[in-house]
C-alpha cells in the first residue's frame, strides 16, 4: 500500500514538537471551558489546525496519526482532493437554495449514487438529510408510514443517535440517555448476537439469539404491531459487535415473513468501512431500508435513508425534508468522496487495513492477555480488554491505554457498553508505514501498562 497524499501539503509523519496538550491547545481549552458547554466533551485535548490522509495537525504544530477519522467519517481523508474540489467549486456557484424551495442536480446526483452502490437490484429512491440520527428518525417515519403500524425493535449495545426518538433506539444510558428522559413510546429491545459474551458460547450465538428476537417480537409486541427493526449490521458504539453469522439473515427472513421493514443502520460500517460498500453484503442482506452518512461525504454533513422505492414513496408528498436536507456543498463532498471511493479502490484498502491490523493485534492478544477478544472488518477493527484470566470488563486498561497512545501523538477511541473496547477507524488513505507506527505506539502503550 502506497502513501496517499490527503491534503497537498501535508507530511504524512507523526510530529511531537511539545507535551500533548501544547501551549497553544491549552489556551484554546481554556477558551473552549469558559464558552462551550460541558456537555460537549472531546476526547483528545488538542486543536486541530489541518489534517488529511493519516495525520492531523494541531496548533501548535504536532503532527498525530488517525486512527479515529473523526469517528469514522473521513474515510477518503479529511482534504481529498476531489471532496475539496467539488465542493469549492459549489460552494462558489450557491451554498444553499432548500432542495424543498428551488432543487439542484446535486441531491439528485447523490440519490442515483445511493440507488447504484446499496445492496440489491430493485428499484430504489433516497431522501437526504444533516445527521444520522435524522436519516434514523426519518427510516422510522417512513416504515410507519408504510406498514400503519407503530412497533419499532432494536437491540441491545445498539446506537442510533442523541435525538429523542434516537435516544429511546440507543441502548446505552451513560452518557447518551441519562437525566435526558421521558423517551418516545413504542421502542422494544431485543437481545444481539454477541459472541464474545454469549452465555452458552459463541457456536449456539447466532441460533439462540435469533430465536430469543423472534420469541420476545411473538410474545411481548406481536408481529403484526411492528413497524420496523433497526439493527447496525457491524455494531459501532456498542463495541465493534460483529452479530454470529447467520443471525442477520434469520432475522431479515423474519421480518420478510411478517411485513415488517428491515432497517440496515450503516450510518459507521458503510461506504468502504468494511471492505464492502456495505456491511451487509458479507452476509447477501438486502435491506428494506438503509440508513447512511458519516463516510457518504468525506466530513461534510449529509445523511440519507435509501429502500425500496414502493416504501420510501409511502410518506405522504410534503412529509419529508428539512430546511438543509442535502446541501448542496455536503452533495458535491458526497460524489467527490465516493468518486475517491471508486478511483482508490479504497474497499481493497480497507481490507488490507484489516490484514495488517489483525495480525499484530493477534500477536499482542497471545502475549496480553486482558486482550480478550480482537474483531471487526476492513477499517473497523477492536480490541476487547478484560481482567486478567476472566471475561469481567477492564474500562480502567482501555482508558489508560488510550490516554498512553494519546501522549504518543496517536488518536484512538474507545467504545462499548462496558467502556472496554478500543476501536480502530483509520481513513482508508492512511499510508501502511503510518498505520504499523500507529500499531508500534499502541505496542509501546501495552509494554508500559
Ligand atoms: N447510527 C450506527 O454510529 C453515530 C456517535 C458519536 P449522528 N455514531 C457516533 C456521539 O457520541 O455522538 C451514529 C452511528 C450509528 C447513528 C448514528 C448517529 O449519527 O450523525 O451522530 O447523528
Amino acid at each position: 500500500m502506497t502513501e496517499l497524499s490527503g491534503g497537498p501539503s501535508l507530511p504524512q509523519k507523526r510530529r511531537l514538537v511539545t507535551a500533548i496538550p501544547g501551549p497553544k491547545s491549552q489556551e484554546l481549552l481554556a477558551r473552549k471551558s469558559a464558552v462551550v458547554a460541558s456537555g460537549v466533551g472531546s476526547v483528545m485535548p488538542v486543536f486541530a489546525a489541518r489534517a488529511g490522509g493519516g495525520v492531523i495537525e494541531d496548533v501548535d504544530g504536532n503532527s498525530l496519526i488517525d486512527f479515529g477519522s473523526g469517528i469514522a467519517v473521513t474515510s477518503v481523508g479529511s482534504s481529498a482532493e476531489a471532496v475539496v474540489r467539488r465542493a469549492s467549486a459549489q460552494l462558489a456557484d450557491f451554498t444553499h437554495t432548500c432542495f424543498m424551495v428551488t432543487p439542484y442536480e446535486g441531491y439528485v446526483a447523490v440519490c442515483e449514487e445511493l440507488a447504484k452502490l446499496t445492496p440489491g437490484d430493485h428499484a430504489k429512491k433516497s431522501a437526504l438529510f444533516n445527521s444520522g440520527a435524522e436519516a434514523v428518525e426519518n427510516a422510522v417515519k417512513i416504515a410507519r408510514a408504510y406498514t400503519k403500524r407503530q412497533a419499532v425493535v432494536v437491540f441491545d449495545h445498539g446506537y442510533h443517535g442523541r435525538t429523542n426518538l434516537t435516544m429511546a433506539l440507543t441502548a446505552k444510558n451513560m452518557p447518551y440517555k441519562h437525566s435526558f428522559g421521558p423517551f418516545a413510546p413504542e421502542i422494544y429491545r431485543v437481545p444481539v448476537a454477541y459472541p464474545y459474551r454469549w452465555l452458552t458460547g459463541a457456536e449456539n450465538c447466532a441460533q439462540e439469539a435469533a430465536d430469543q428476537v423472534i420469541d420476545m417480537i411473538s410474545k411481548q409486541v406481536g408481529a403484526e404491531n411492528v413497524a420496523a427493526i433497526v439493527i447496525e449490521p457491524v455494531l459501532g458504539e456498542g463495541g465493534f459487535i460483529e452479530p454470529a453469522k447467520g443471525f442477520l439473515p434469520k432475522i431479515v427472513e423474519f421480518a420478510n415473513n411478517n411485513g415488517i421493514v428491515f432497517v440496515a443502520d450503516e450510518i459507521q460500517s458503510g461506504f468502504c468501512r468494511t471492505g464492502q460498500w456495505f456491511a451487509c453484503e458479507d452476509e447477501g442482506i438486502v435491506p428494506d431500508l438503509i440508513t447512511t452518512a458519516k463516510g457518504i461525504a468525506g466530513g461534510l454533513p449529509l445523511a440519507a435513508v435509501t429502500g425500496r422505492a414502493d416504501i420510501m414513496d409511502a410518506a405522504h408528498s410534503g412529509g419529508l425534508g428539512g430546511t438543509y436536507g442535502g446541501n448542496p456543498v455536503a452533495c458535491a463532498a458526497a460524489l467527490g468522496s465516493i468518486e475517491t471511493m471508486r478511483e482508490l479502490d479504497l474497499n481493497a484498502r480497507a481490507r488490507r487495513i484489516e490484514e495488517v491490523m489483525k495480525g499484530r493485534l493477534g500477536s499482542m492478544q497471545e502475549k496480553y492477555e486482558i486482550i480478550g477478544d480482537v474483531r471487526g472488518r476492513g477499517a473497523m477493527i477492536a480490541i476487547e480488554l478484560v481482567q486478567s484470566g476472566s471475561k469481567d470488563p477492564n474500562p480502567d486498561a482501555t482508558s489508560a491505554l488510550a490516554k498512553a497512545c494519546h501522549a504518543a501523538g496517536l488518536v484512538v477511541l474507545t467504545c462499548g457498553t462496558y467502556g472496554n473496547v478500543l476501536r480502530f477507524l483509520p481513513p482508508l488513505v492512511i499510508g501502511e508505514d503510518l498505520l504499523n507506527e500507529g500499531l508500534d505506539l499502541l505496542e509501546e502503550a501495552f509494554a508500559r501498562l
